[in-house]
């Protein structure tokens, strides 16, 4: 089993967090990491935190001469932006925001106690956790991307960052959709004898878990609704060197909780972010009097950063399923498991 806990302010001294279960063995290149955490700082519509950041990575622990050692990694990226104790109070929570609810839950009297936690930061460390699972997943040949689809109702790339020059004009913010494909994926990862082995499950529950994903669908999902069962299930064909294959996938790559060999498809939407520069109405949490709701320094749009986002929880969850079903300690013992498994699936 794989498994991570991070932690870290947005204007703390650090953001960390601790990957236990990758197998020993795999090469880490720290350059490819770096990569990934940049990709997540770009995008049309991100805010001026981004100039702030470098983000790199350090690997603190869990790694030898480049090497994996089987033992928990320990990965650390810095916070140029570190004044968490010099930060006001600020009793005005944000609509959209977990500011009212993490109060009313934690007892506090300032919403910075649960923003900076709350704060979309924290993905820097799921980004860090997967790309050491990007490379684990390289050495299967399996890869995941995303891509933007839409943003304010626009598909057109001219038109979506037309949509956010308006929404930042006038200081509000705008979400989107973007895709999720993951190419050479095993059929038999996840599975359909008990609900929380399903990878469908799975999937859904982390990229939902991301900051302001509020719907996660798989290939053709919602438009089955409306369509009858022969149109829509993707036929089976086998050819001895492909084995099984389709040639549709409306499954979007899972079929009865399982990969199904086919590129997993997923779509995510995103939300716009919470925070808007013309603020709406909100009460102040020790006065009970209205007022506006904060106003903090804000992304006008972070659709492109959240499909990396996904990306990273997408290939941490991939990688989970793989060790589950390949096992292995090592990464030799992995992709002999592996190799042994693809071989007799053809046959
Ligand atoms: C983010 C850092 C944050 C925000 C953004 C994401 O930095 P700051 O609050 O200092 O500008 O830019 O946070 C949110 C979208 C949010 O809702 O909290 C980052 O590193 O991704």
């Amino acid at each position: 089993m794989l498994r991570f806990l991070t932690a870290g302010e947005s204007h703390g001294r650090c953001m960390i967090a601790i990957l236990e279960g990758m197998p020993a063995g795999l090469k880490i290149d720290l350059k490819e990491m770096n990569i990934e955490l940049k990709r997540r700082q770009l995008g049309y519509g991100r805010g001026d935190r981004m100039k702030i950041e470098g983000d790199n990575v350090d690997i603190l622990c869990g790694v030898k001469n480049g090497m994996t050692l089987g033992s928990p990694i320990g990965l650390y990226v810095k916070n140029s932006d570190f004044r968490i104790d010099d930060l006001i109070t600020l009793t005005n929570p944000r609509p959209g925001h977990a500011d009212l609810v993490g109060c009313l839950k934690y007892g506090h009297e300032d919403i910075r106690n649960v923003l900076e936690r709350a704060s979309a930061r924290e993905t820097v460390s799921r980004v860090a956790v997967g790309a050491v699972c990007k490379l684990f997943l390289e050495e299967f040949g399996i890869s995941v991307l995303s891509e933007v689809l839409a943003i304010g109702g626009e598909k057109n790339k001219e038109k979506m960052n037309k949509k956010i020059d308006q929404a930042r004009k006038n200081l509000d913010t705008v979400g989107g959709i973007f895709s999720l494909t993951a190419v050479g994926v095993p059929p038999g990862l996840g599975s359909y004898v008990a609900a929380d082995r399903r990878l469908n499950a799975r999937l859904a529950g982390v990229l939902s878990s991301i900051p302001a994903i509020k719907a996660v669908e798989f290939g053709l999902g919602t438009g089955y609704a409306s369509a009858f069962g022969r149109a829509v299930h993707d036929a089976i064909y086998y050819s001895k060197d492909k084995g099984f294959y389709r040639k549709t996938n409306n499954a979007g790559g899972i079929e009865g909780g399982m990969s199904n060999g086919e590129p997993i498809v997923v779509r995510c939407t995103m939300k716009p972010i919470a925070t808007v520069g013309k603020p709406l109405d909100s009460v102040d949490i020790v006065t009970k009097k209205s007022t506006k709701a904060a106003v903090e320094r804000y992304d006008t749009c972070a659709v492109a950063a959240a499909g990396v986002v996904a990306e990273s929880v997408m290939a941490f969850e991939l990688s989970n399923a793989m060790v589950e079903k390949f096992g292995g300690d090592s990464m030799n013992e992995v992709k002999r498991n592996y190799k042994a498994y693809v071989k007799g699936i053809k046959t």
